[in-house]
């Protein structure tokens, strides 16, 4: 194969090539080579152009971290330069160099008090993977070896290396090369799914108290740490009861164990803060970075750490674990960069006062509209839920995920990328979306949902799942 593989290429060619030997993620092998990728080919702003020169408006972000959006020029020269000066070199073995440096100190100021240490990783994945491995440490250090399960919650997702997908509650990925020993999950806080006729701060409750009853369970002498996203986000952009997070802090204190709050989606201002913990209230020990870090520029991920676990696992010699790309020089400078630009545009407070009130005022009303049972937004993280019934809260009388998967159709007909999760669509645009942007957004939203609805009424699959 000695022709270029360019942008100029016939789509077809390119599908086939990328269908003989591109093995993609998350995705049916041989689904996809009967239908041929779509070809992503430029990025600006939240516009993404496709190789048949359609131009899609992004509702993802990539998938939630082009937070700055694409095509910012000064990123690439930032990551030119730091090539030309430094391309690599370790974090091990008692070197560093200026960009980790700069990176940790500027994350250190940015993350929530008492947070004042940096483990870089290279995904968030990786980033959960050293979390599992630093709170055990953490417990051995303080002579408690015997405290080394960790609770999370079935539907969570925390990535999926073994550590990352132990850690995350989806069973498709367990089933998939199994689930590592010493991980217990409870509940999620889904009201409009799974909560019956409970009032939705009653049920935040009773989901936070399945904690203590797992803790008491196992033995708090064997629970090491709780993790969550302060918003579930691949999970379908579950948002807590109001109640639900100021139970979950009080039972950690409680019992002393370590909270880490996996911020890979909700970090860097999707929620309208630098960080989700800020918008809940929480008061985490670790939180888990990746994505909008780098608004998904160069790959990068890590820990934030609070003061006593890094002073505990600093004080007891070496601890074993690193990656060759931790603190990547080039990938630090590219991030630091990206929260220049934030800090300078004053990215969070765009979300904050602009965006997100001007896209509340539409996304709240989609809540009227005959397919759509409840419409949630925090900042730019939403969701829908799609229902045939929505003073039943039903479900569909169609496999969980057929009508979802038919709205996404449309949107993606209608060069909007919004996504399904289930029988959910959600939306994580740019943080830096302007208020025109999220009109057309919203028209094309609509506009989706209508057809989508007009399909289910032709087809006759406006129908309830029977009880
Ligand atoms: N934690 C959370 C909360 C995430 O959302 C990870 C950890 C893992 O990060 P890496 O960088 O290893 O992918 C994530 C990633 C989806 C989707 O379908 C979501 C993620 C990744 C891929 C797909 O919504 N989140």
């Amino acid at each position: 194969m000695n022709k270029p593989i360019t942008n100029h290429m016939p789509t077809a060619e390119l599908q086939a090539l990328d269908a003989a030997h591109h093995f993609h993620p998350f995705t049916d092998k041989a689904g996809l080579a009967a239908k041929g990728a779509r070809v992503i080919t430029r990025g600006e702003g939240v516009w993404l152009t496709d190789s048949e020169g359609q131009r899609i408006i992004d509702g993802m972000a990539g998938l939630w971290c082009v937070n700055i959006g694409y095509g910012r020029k000064e990123m690439g020269r930032v990551a030119a330069r730091q090539m030309d000066e430094l391309a690599y070199y370790n974090t091990f073995f008692q070197t560093t160099h200026v960009p980790a440096i700069a990176l940790a100190a500027k994350i250190a100021e940015l993350a929530p008090e008492g947070l004042n240490h940096v483990f870089f990783a290279g995904s968030g994945s990786e980033a959960n993977d050293t979390n599992i491995r630093l709170v055990r440490r953490y417990w051995q250090v303080k002579g408690q070896p015997e405290r080394d399960v960790i609770i999370s919650r079935w539907n969570g997702y925390h990535g999926s290396t073994m550590g990352g997908g132990s850690l995350g509650g989806m069973k498709p990925i367990h089933a998939h090369g199994g689930k590592i020993a010493g991980i217990e999950h409870i509940d999620q806080p889904y009201w409009w799914g799974e909560g019956s006729d409970m009032s939705e701060d009653d049920f935040g409750l009773a989901r936070a108290q399945q904690l203590e009853a797992k803790i008491l369970e196992l033995g708090p002498e064997k629970v090491a740490a709780f993790i969550g996203e302060p918003i579930q986000g691949a999970g379908g952009v579950i948002i807590p009861p109001a109640t639900y997070w100021p139970e979950i802090q009080r039972i950690c204190d409680k019992y002393g164990i370590l909270l880490i709050a996996d911020e890979v989606i909700t970090g860097f201002g999707r929620t309208g803060n630098w960080f989700g913990s800020t918008t809940f209230g929480i008061k985490p020990h670790i939180i888990t970075i990746a994505k909008g870090l780098s608004s998904g520029y160069a790959p990068i991920g890590g820990s934030i750490i609070c003061d006593e676990v890094a002073e505990v696992v600093g004080s007891a010699g070496e601890f074993f674990h690193g990656y060759t790309y931790s603190g990547h020089p080039v990938a630090a400078a590219v991030a630091l960069e990206n929260l220049r630009i934030m800090q300078e545009e004053g990215v969070v407070e765009h979300v904050r006062d602009v965006a997100h009130p001007h896209l509340k005022a539409q996304w709240d009303k989609l809540a009227e509209h005959p397919l759509v049972g409840e419409a949630k937004l925090v900042g730019l993280m939403g969701s829908i839920v799609l229902t045939p019934n929505k003073a039943k809260r039903a479900k569909f009388a169609s496999e969980e995920g057929t009508v979802g998967l038919r709205c996404r159709e449309r949107c993606f007909a209608n060069n909007l990328i919004m996504r399904h999760v289930g029988d959910r669509m959600i939306i994580a645009p740019p943080l830096v979306i302007t208020t025109d942007e999220i009109d057309i957004l919203m028209d094309r939203a609509r506009k989706s949902l209508d057809e989508c609805y007009q399909g289910l009424l032709d087809d006759g699959l406006m129908v309830e799942k029977a009880d």
